[in-house]
């Protein structure tokens, strides 16, 4: 046996290719870091002013007047250059704390890195410092300066690893008390606060907190989400995307596009794609426009649906029947089958359906069980000021806290809001949807859908219903004409024989579709046996039983989760440039002496030279909504607009992407995120389409 000379481990290292391999940074990594984004005009000018912008209107809810009152006569205001006095205001000595807020988005590092540079270049005196672990590095005092060093490590790369980011809310006058005398401590004039809704709604109340203090809060649009949306009263976009949308759309829509090709090589699967967005179907939206999988669920949409056979069997009746209104469970999962009968009775048993994560928002039953638990839950916890969650940890502990208020052991407010009918609802549901329903709401009192098995609660439901479909015999695999004539002439049979026997469309379609009635062996036999094709003890044709098999429909189902990868991903190119800018505008707003507002750049859509940094006010903005069971001020979420160009182009191919038809998809590969090179899509591709009049 000969010895396998090894080369030495000391050896192995010095090679070029091996020192690439074992380091931490890969060469993608290298040259985002030194990629440097472009400046919108006005920053390439030197020192900024802010110019009011009477154009805009809002109509400002009484709560925000009441509770918001320094802010909400604020005014959209838009970067301009400098002149006279402002110039040297520009360059006045300041110190600026920044915190993340919120889930992960692409991008975030640059909005450290544009603010870092802006001021730095105003005033190479001025610090910043970011706060570690989000809000609460603010409460806490847990914080570090930010140095060119550190900054630089993390330039165009995805992540919030510099400072970290947490989802604690400034909400009680003790953290607002505490976090004041944190920016005190550091001698802040400003505070940048990077986050979502919540996140901006929050800063907003700090902004009114802080202003006797002398301390300004910006917010900057953050989350993958693309919530944040933001018109004016008169429908004017003033912020038409957060940042990291784009990133996170274009990161779920490659790997779900290299999925259609793994399912359409193979065709033997269905993969169920949930894609990420806490209720909006934004993303979802996008990865249809970017991929054409088969079937994509839009929460806003389905929540239209009307049961017209039921409003008409009610109108018959003389009486109104509500529950025909919106979708409900039983017939999302139809849409699903739908979909998947269709396309098996063109021989295609495999596809591939997003999921919106947060599409069970939009299902009244649903809905109506999350504002009855919210507000059961908020009740218990003000009513014996502790925590219904700490309380009862396990789920039978919860559930029997429910059956208590049914039985009337235990009241919440004048009326019990569960009853009788409520627990026989909840308790049909799957075990693991019911704690999915019961598990604790985020620190801003939202319901965590993504803790919630969406997709799964959909498969079970939609296997329920195949399997009835396919006793009805409603659920075949259609069988190409070629593929059964040429199997029964291999085995001397004649197909024009059988053809009339076995199928409902013999000699119409390209897929013959087997008859209802034949839907087992015992029927096959009956059938063959009737038509005098079998004689009563012999066995069926081997041929005719591959036939048979072949329109027995198996669905396999894979699962996916597309969500917390694309919050992670590095950003594409349009949102290192929209985070890089929307820093600097966070500067020019500290430095123009604004609080109170959130940073955006209108004109996104259009070239970049039409880009316009501009300071959007968050107050006039608000509106009361519920939240953990009370109604409170809020940024309001933005979701799909059935009028958009965006989802009616959807809906227009939906026919066309579903592909139930003989012939090939319509799969689109949109590609990796590329940060070199031409690059395919360099904008959301809802953002152009809705932009266009
Ligand atoms: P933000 O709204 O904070 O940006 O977070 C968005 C999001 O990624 C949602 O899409 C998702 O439902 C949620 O965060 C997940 O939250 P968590 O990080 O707590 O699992």
């Amino acid at each position: 046996m000969s010895e396998k000379c090894l080369v030495s481990l000391d050896e192995l290292f010095s090679y070029d290719c091996v020192q690439q391999t074992m380091g931490d940074d890969s060469l993608d990594v290298m040259a985002r870091r030194l990629y440097i984004p472009p400046l919108c005009g006005v920053f390439q000018d030197g020192p900024t002013a802010l110019e009011p912008q009477d154009q805009y209107r809002f109509d400002i809810d009484k709560a925000a007047q009441e509770q918001l009152p320094h802010l909400v006569e604020n005014r959209v205001e838009k970067v301009v250059t400098a002149a006279g006095d402002a110039i040297n205001g520009y360059a006045r000595p300041r110190t600026i704390g920044i915190v993340f807020s919120g889930g992960p988005a692409p991008g975030g590092h640059n909005v450290i890195a544009g603010l870092y540079d802006a001021a730095k270049k105003a005033n190479p005196e001025n610090r910043v410092y970011g706060f570690i672990l989000g809000q609460d590095g603010i409460i806490e005092g847990n914080v570090c300066e930010l140095t060119d060093e550190r900054v630089t490590q993390y330039r165009n790369l995805g992540g919030f690893c510099m400072i970290k980011t947490g989802r604690t809310k400034i909400d009680t006058r003790t953290k607002m008390r505490l976090s004041i005398a944190t920016c005190k401590k550091l001698g802040l004039d400003a505070v940048v606060v990077v986050g979502g809704d919540d996140s901006n709604t929050n800063a907003a109340f700090m902004a009114e907190a802080m202003k006797d203090e002398g301390i300004q809060v910006i917010g900057v649009p953050k989350t993958i989400d693309g919530d944040i949306q933001v018109k004016d009263s008169d429908g004017k976009s003033l912020c038409a995307i957060s940042f990291g949308f784009h990133s996170a759309a274009r990161s779920f829509s490659r790997n779900i596009g290299d999925l259609c090709t793994d399912g359409g090589s193979d065709v033997k699967y269905w993969h169920f794609c949930k894609v990420m967005g806490r209720v909006a179907s934004h993303l979802a939206l996008e990865v249809a426009l970017q991929t054409h999988v088969n079937l994509t669920l839009i929460g806003e949409d389905l929540a239209e649906y009307v049961d017209e056979e039921r409003v008409e069997k009610a109108k018959e009746e003389g009486t109104l029947d509500y529950t025909a209104y919106g979708m409900t469970l039983r017939h999302l999962s139809r849409v699903v089958c739908d979909a998947i009968v269709r396309r098996a009775a063109v021989g295609k048993n495999y596809g591939v359906v997003v999921i919106p994560e947060g599409v069970l928002e939009f299902i009244n039953e649903v809905q109506v069980f999350i504002i009855k638990l919210n507000t059961i839950i908020s009740e218990y916890n003000d009513v014996h000021d502790t925590s219904f969650h700490s309380d009862f940890r396990s789920l039978e502990d919860k559930l029997e806290y429910l059956r208590r208020l049914v039985r009337g052991i235990r009241k919440i407010g004048p009326e019990t809001i569960w009853n009788a009918r409520d627990d026989e609802l909840f308790n049909d549901i799957p075990e693991f949807f019911k704690a999915g329903l019961l598990t604790e709401r985020d620190s801003h009192g939202n319901f965590q859908f993504s803790q919630v098995e969406t997709d799964r609660v959909i498969l079970e439901l939609v296997k329920d219903y195949l399997g009835i479909l396919k006793e009805k015999g409603r659920y075949k695999v259609g069988v190409e004409h070629t593929c059964f004539t040429n199997t029964l002439s291999q085995a001397g049979l004649d197909a024009d024989v059988y053809g009339p026997v076995l199928f409902r469309n013999y000699g119409v379609g390209r897929y013959l579709l087997t008859k209802e009635e034949l839907i087992s062996q015992k029927t096959l036999k009956q059938v063959l046996m009737k038509a005098e094709l079998l004689e009563d003890e012999a066995p069926i044709p081997v041929a005719i039983m591959k036939i048979y098999e072949k329109s027995v429909p198996k669905l396999k189902v894979q699962t996916h989760f597309y969500g917390y990868d694309g919050r992670g991903a590095d950003p594409t190119k349009f949102d290192c440039t929209y985070t890089y800018n929307l820093g600097m505008t966070a500067f020019s707003l500290i430095a123009g002496g604004s609080t109170g507002q959130m940073v955006g750049i209108r004109n996104l859509e259009k070239p970049f030279e039409e880009w316009e940094p501009l300071g959007i006010p968050i107050a006039p903005l608000m509106h009361l909504e519920e939240r953990g069971g009370k109604m409170k001020l809020v940024l309001e979420k933005s979701v799909v607009e059935l009028d958009s160009n965006a989802f009616r182009l959807v809906k227009a191919m939906r026919d066309n992407w579903m592909a139930a038809s003989p012939g090939p998809d319509r799969y689109r590969k949109p590609g990796a995120i590329r940060f070199k090179g031409d690059l395919e899509e360099d904008k959301p591709m809802t953002l152009c389409l809705n932009a266009l009049s």
